[in-house]
């Protein structure tokens, strides 16, 4: 069997979705670490984004492609329910996370504070201060979402839960977003309990060169 190989910087929180599948899965990977926009990334993502995924002569971009693949081409526990009405499940809130979530409110915010774009350095606070109202209502949708079990589908963990937790942990890190999340009790129940999984928390990432924690003090 050749060498599962998935490429991109640990830090991504697309790249750790993609490990904590393979934990899941219980499929053994090689991370090599590779920053988006590279010759190595753009032969494989057509926007040279990360992760991608090298496997023989299989490659692959993009996040949920790759945990598809993970999930369908190996033996072991599934990762999305194969009952049409919880993989569907699954299947939206991966959709509504990705689309919503992530690429429109929590990827600007947490981006605000690590890559400011500022003359200084400083956070930005023109792109913090619009996306707040937006995660305050995400955040609330999220707590509804996991009041009743404990998870975003059913009562199991699944892909959509996996896909979901490492954005929240920079979140989780952050001063606004990291208040809000502690303001919802589900929320922040659901955070604790599934962050101590050993799939999720064994691939945490070093924080960035010069720093020592992800934690920024409002
Ligand atoms: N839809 C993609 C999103 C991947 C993505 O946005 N990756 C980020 C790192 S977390 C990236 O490559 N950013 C560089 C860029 O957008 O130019 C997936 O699910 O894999």
């Amino acid at each position: 069997m050749p060498e599962l190989q998935i490429i991109g910087a640990p830090q991504s929180n697309y790249v750790w979705v993609t490990r904590i599948a393979c934990h899941e899965k219980g499929v053994p990977y090689t991370l090599l670490s590779v920053m988006p926009h590279t010759p190595e990334i753009d032969a494989i993502h057509p926007l040279g984004k990360i992760p991608v995924l090298r496997h023989g002569d299989v490659i692959l971009a993009e996040s949920r492609a790759i945990c598809f693949y993970i999930d369908h081409a190996f033996d072991g526990p599934p990762l999305a329910p194969r009952f049409p009405v919880e993989g569907a499940q699954t299947e939206q809130w991966i959709s509504i996370v990705n689309t919503h979530f992530d690429a429109l409110v929590a990827r600007p915010y947490v981006g605000a504070y690590f890559f400011p774009g500022t003359p200084d350095g400083t956070p930005n606070r023109p792109i913090i201060e619009t996306a707040l109202p937006k995660l305050e209502a995400q955040f609330a949708m999220l707590d509804r979402a996991v009041a009743k079990a404990g998870h975003l589908v059913g009562s199991s963990f699944t892909l959509a839960d996996m896909n979901l937790l490492p954005m929240m942990f920079y979140l989780h890190h952050l001063p606004e977003s990291g208040a809000m999340v502690r303001r919802n009790a589900s929320l922040e129940a659901y955070y604790e309990r599934h962050m101590a999984r050993a799939s999720v928390k064994e691939a945490i990432p070093a924080p960035f060169p010069g720093r020592s924690s992800w934690t920024i003090e409002g």
